[in-house]
């Protein structure tokens, strides 16, 4: 079995739980509040921008061939940011009313250490496995979803037939470095597919549950929707 196979086998009841999440249900079912999406959006959009400068630390420690599909996925993160601007702006959420939250803070604080102090296929393992998580999360939601939803363009972006491509590349490049690598290096790149696979159920826990961090009262303007007070 190769690697990806063998990782999603592992640890399936973790994927399970990540797809099986409330947050990603309701909003499939239509069921989640304006507020809640509202929240993980403003979440996700400082995610994606983090996003960037992580595929970019990327780019030196790869093997040429990666080079340009790497600047071609950097090339769509800068879209997929307007993308959020203009759902935002539709909505009349501002996206830079919230700061980071604990899980977002901690989720891209591990990309960028990953990036820069683990090896390429390891670092490669993080991206495939955050790509693969967000592609069938949204999955999940299209199932359900109606289309004249305003949230229906986040479905066309993870779940449509590009983002399948991308990951679907991207499954067989990891799969080439983790032939590649030692014993001891598959081992990381297992562990690090794991601890990826339980970033992406605490963001969407997150987008849930609200981005305060603990200890800190809730502030007004983290809610961002433009309500004083
Ligand atoms: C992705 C994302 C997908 N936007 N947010 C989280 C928490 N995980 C994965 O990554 P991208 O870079 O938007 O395709």
């Amino acid at each position: 079995m190769r690697f990806t196979a063998e990782q999603l086998d592992r640890i399936r009841p973790l994927w399970h739980a990540m797809l099986s999440h409330p947050f990603l249900q309701r909003t499939r079912d239509g069921e989640i509040p304006d507020e809640t999406f509202a929240n993980w959006m403003q979440q996700d959009y400082l995610f994606v921008e983090a996003a960037i400068p992580f595929m970019a630390a990327l780019l030196p420690k790869g093997p040429e061939r990666h080079r340009e599909p790497l600047i071609a996925a950097i090339g769509a993160l800068q879209k997929e940011l307007g993308l959020f601007e203009e759902r935002a702006a539709d909505v009349g959420v501002d996206l830079r009313a919230a700061p980071p939250a604990f899980t977002c803070h901690a989720y891209i604080q591990f990309l960028m250490a990953t990036a820069y102090q683990r090896s390429y296929a390891e670092a490669y393992t993080v991206l495939y496995a955050a790509e693969k998580a967000y592609h069938d999360s949204w999955k999940v939601v299209k199932e359900g979803l109606d289309e004249r939803s305003p949230w229906y363009p986040f479905v066309e972006n993870w779940a449509g037939e590009d983002f399948a491509a991308y990951v679907a590349y991207l499954e067989g490049e990891l799969n080439e470095l983790a032939a590649a690598a030692g014993a001891e290096e598959q081992g990381r790149m297992a562990e690090l597919f794991e601890l990826t696979t339980k970033y992406e159920i605490a963001f969407w826990e997150m987008a849930l549950g609200g981005a305060d961090w603990p200890g800190v009262p809730a502030s007004p303007r983290a809610r961002g929707r433009g309500e004083e007070g």
